[in-house]
């Protein structure tokens, strides 16, 4: 790691320095699309101002024959597409070790690098993996005459970079955040399941057998069963190590398209322990995002109760017979900056809000 004097230095004469804050723009659902189909790509106009951010993606579900084809796809996207004040364009590149990424990095930084905002970078296992693109980038920046810096997200999809989670959020002050790769992790772990996401039936605990006529534990009687999360730590452990950082914690795919029920729970989970946006594979999963992403109007409307009986924030009030203080104010707080943010953007969130 950088010593902390030079941490904001650009790494390459010539390239914009780096932030101090990472933006919070907001960031509900980051949606792929293969910029090598003509179909999806045909979608992406319209979906400006629809979704949050529009990611371009050039690794895993683009077969290797179309790597060129998507790479320069999104490159005539990235200069065609008016993306607006209010949505991002990202990419996600090739994995490191591949023989694509050095190219998918050249060309988009110097054609359209003052077009993308953030590059995901897959399969990061350590700290050295952001070093090596941060470094690159600047080098590549101060080439294209790049006037801000492009930032970096982390895909979470080894045992090791999950080992080293905290290190890779504080890696660069391009780090923007940290996405949960849910089945490239599985594979890594050798976990045993077969999906994309979601939970597993398998995973579960039972409810203690009751008590047969004899006063005997009956192992074959109905017992309650309770699914649990699969993603649980990982999610809360990734949370921690992007809040450390001051960037921003995301979940990534959920596979099983027609089960928008599943995926609803599965963004819920995330959103509540702390995320701020999933992975939207198909369409019908943006709406899902942008729902469950932006705090409930109910919610909304408890925490400016609470800022109205607490402006400073100091002392115990209670309210509807619960007690509010400094630490459930500053919860609300975290409610309130989110829904001002999105409000500015989305006029339906403003009107549901100020009700
Ligand atoms: O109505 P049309 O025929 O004109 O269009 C189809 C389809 O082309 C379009 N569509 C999309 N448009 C923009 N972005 C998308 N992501 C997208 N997906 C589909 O919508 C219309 C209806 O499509 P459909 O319901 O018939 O769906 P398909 O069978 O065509 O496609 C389903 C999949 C899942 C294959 C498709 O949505 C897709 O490829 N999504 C992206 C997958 C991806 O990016 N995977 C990598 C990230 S996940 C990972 O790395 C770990 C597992
Ligand atoms: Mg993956």
């Amino acid at each position: 790691m950088r010593s902390a004097k030079d941490f904001f230095t650009p790494l390459a004469v010539g390239a914009p320095t780096p932030v101090r804050e990472v933006p919070a723009r907001p960031s509900r659902m980051i949606h792929f699309f293969d910029p090598s189909n003509e179909k999806m790509a045909a979608k992406v106009p319209a979906m400006v101002g629809v979704s949050d951010v529009l990611l371009g993606n050039l690794e895993d579900a683009v077969v290797a024959d179309k790597k060129e084809a998507a790479r320069a796809g999104l490159v005539k996207i990235a200069k065609e597409v008016d993306f607006g004040e209010h949505t991002q364009l990202w990419t996600r590149v090739n994995a490191l070790d591949s023989p694509w990424v050095l190219d998918d990095l050249t060309t988009l930084v110097t054609e359209v690098g003052d077009k993308l905002d953030v590059i995901m970078v897959p399969k990061v296992q350590g700290p050295e993996d952001i070093h090596y693109v941060d470094r690159l980038l600047a080098q590549l920046e101060a080439k294209g005459g790049v006037q801000r810096p492009i930032m970096i997200h982390a895909i979470l999809e080894t045992a090791r970079g999950m080992a080293n989670v905290e290190e890779i959020a504080g890696a660069s002050p391009r780090m923007q955040g940290i996405s949960l790769g849910p089945a490239d992790l599985a594979a890594d772990r050798r976990m045993k399941t077969t999906r994309v996401g979601g939970g597993h039936p398998g995973y579960l605990v039972r409810q203690d057998p009751t008590k047969g006529a004899d006063g005997s534990p009956d192992y074959q009687g109905q017992r309650t069963v309770f699914q649990q999360d699969l993603w649980h730590y990982t999610i809360a452990r990734m949370v921690d190590a992007c809040a450390m950082h001051g960037i921003f914690p995301f979940y990534g795919p959920f596979g099983d398209i027609k089960d928008t029920v599943a995926c609803e729970d599965q963004f819920r989970n995330a959103f509540l322990l702390g995320c701020v946006g999933a992975w939207s594979l198909h369409p019908v999963q943006i709406e899902i995002a942008k729902r469950v992403f932006s705090p409930s109007a109910e919610d909304v409307a408890h925490a400016r109760r609470v800022k109205e009986a607490m402006p400073d924030g100091a002392g115990a009030v209670m309210i509807d017979g619960k007690m509010e203080d400094d630490a459930s104010w500053k919860q609300c707080m975290v409610i309130l900056e989110l829904a001002e943010r999105l409000s500015a953007n989305d006029p339906e969130l403003a009107e549901l809000y100020a009700k």
